[in-house]
C-alpha cells in the first residue's frame, strides 16, 4: 500500500493494485482502477487538469450549491454553477489510515479565491470542509464533512458528481429508484419513477428525491452488475448522460460519442438546504463498490 503526493495530484496504491488518483484541484477523483486493472470512473480525454476549470469526469464535488440557484434572494444566487469546491485547490491533509487506506484533503475560505467566496452571501461564511478518501480491495468510500467554523448559521446543499465508466450505456439498467419522486430536469416536471429498473435511449438528467438510504443503486450491464452506489447522510441521487446534442456542445468532453461510455449517479443532498449554525458539523459519504448480485430493493406495501 502506498501513497505519492506529486505537486498536483496524490496517488494511493493497494496492496492488490488498485489504484486512486486524486487531483489536488477540487480534490477531484480523476481515477480508480482495480486490481485487474479496470478504470472504474470515466474522465473525458478533454478533460482540464490544469486547473483551468472543472474537471470533466471522475469525481467532482458539489459545494455550497447544485446546479444555478433560482433563487434571487438566497445567499448562493450569485454562485457559479455547482458552486466553488470543485475549482478551488484544496490542501492535502496527509494518510490518516493505512487499512483501509485512507487520506484526507482540506478546504476552508483560505484555499478558495475572494472572487468565489464573495459571491456567497456576504462573503462572510466560515467553513472547514474536510473530504475524506478510502481505498478498499474492490471498494472506494468518499466521505464529507462540512463545519460551520464561524456564529452565524448558512445553508449549503452537497453532491457526489460520479461518473462511472460503462461499456455500452445502451446495454446498461439502473435500479433501485423504482417508486421514487424524481424531478426531470429536462421536463421541469415532478413525477414517480415506475420503472422497474431505469434504461438509457437519450438525454437522462433526474433528480431522485429522498430514495431511502438503505437502496442501494445498481448500474447493471446485460445482467451483469458494474457498480454499487451506497449512501449515507445522502437522501437524494441525481442520474445524468448527456447523450449527443449536450455531449456535443461541451467543449471538454470528448470523444463527442464517450456519452456511450459513461453515466453518471451522483449521490448529494439536494433537494433542500442543509442548514448549519455555528460550530456545527455535518457528514454524509458515498460508497462505491463493483460486481455482486443484482438486488432489486421494491417497496413491496
Ligand atoms: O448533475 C447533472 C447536471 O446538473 C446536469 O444538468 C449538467 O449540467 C451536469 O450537471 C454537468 O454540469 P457542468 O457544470 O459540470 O457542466
Amino acid at each position: 500500500m502506498s501513497i505519492e503526493e506529486t505537486e498536483t495530484e496524490v496517488i494511493l496504491t493497494h496492496k492488490n493494485g488498485s489504484v486512486v488518483k486524486i487531483l489536488k484541484y477540487g480534490a477531484t477523483v480523476t481515477s480508480w482502477t482495480t486490481s485487474d486493472g479496470k478504470e472504474q470512473l470515466w474522465l473525458s480525454s478533454a478533460a482540464k487538469l490544469d486547473g483551468s476549470k472543472p474537471v470533466r469526469g471522475g469525481i467532482p464535488l458539489v459545494f455550497p450549491i447544485f446546479g444555478k440557484c433560482q433563487d434571487e434572494t438566497h445567499p448562493t444566487f450569485k454562485l457559479p454553477q455547482h458552486g466553488f469546491a470543485r475549482n478551488s485547490v484544496w490542501e492535502f491533509l496527509g494518510q490518516t489510515a493505512a487499512n483501509p487506506l485512507t487520506v484526507e484533503f482540506a478546504l476552508s475560505p483560505e484555499q478558495v479565491s475572494n472572487d468565489l467566496t464573495n459571491l456567497w452571501g456576504d462573503g462572510q461564511n466560515d467553513f472547514t470542509l474536510i473530504y475524506t478518501i478510502q481505498l478498499n480491495e474492490s471498494s472506494l468510500k468518499t466521505q464529507i464533512e462540512v463545519e460551520n467554523a464561524g456564529k452565524r448559521e448558512f445553508e449549503f446543499k452537497w453532491l457526489f458528481h460520479t461518473y462511472f465508466a460503462v461499456p455500452d450505456i445502451t446495454d446498461v439498467l439502473v435500479t433501485n429508484f423504482t417508486d421514487a419522486k424524481c424531478y426531470d430536469q429536462l421536463l421541469a416536471e415532478e413525477y414517480s419513477e415506475k420503472a422497474p429498473m431505469i434504461s438509457f435511449h437519450e438525454e437522462f438528467d433526474r433528480i431522485y428525491k429522498g430514495v431511502d438510504q438503505d437502496k442501494v443503486a445498481q448500474i447493471v450491464e446485460l445482467g451483469k452488475v458494474l457498480h454499487n452506489v451506497k449512501r449515507t447522510n445522502l437522501p437524494d441521487c441525481v442520474v445524468w448522460n448527456p447523450w449527443i446534442k449536450k455531449s456535443a456542445g461541451m467543449g471538454d468532453f470528448e470523444p463527442k460519442d464517450g456519452y456511450k461510455n459513461m453515466l453518471c449517479i451522483e449521490p448529494g443532498h439536494v433537494d433542500s438546504f442543509v442548514k448549519l449554525g455555528g460550530g456545527e458539523k455535518w457528514t454524509a459519504a458515498q460508497e462505491l463498490s463493483i460486481g455482486g448480485d443484482i438486488k432489486v430493493q421494491t417497496n413491496i406495501y
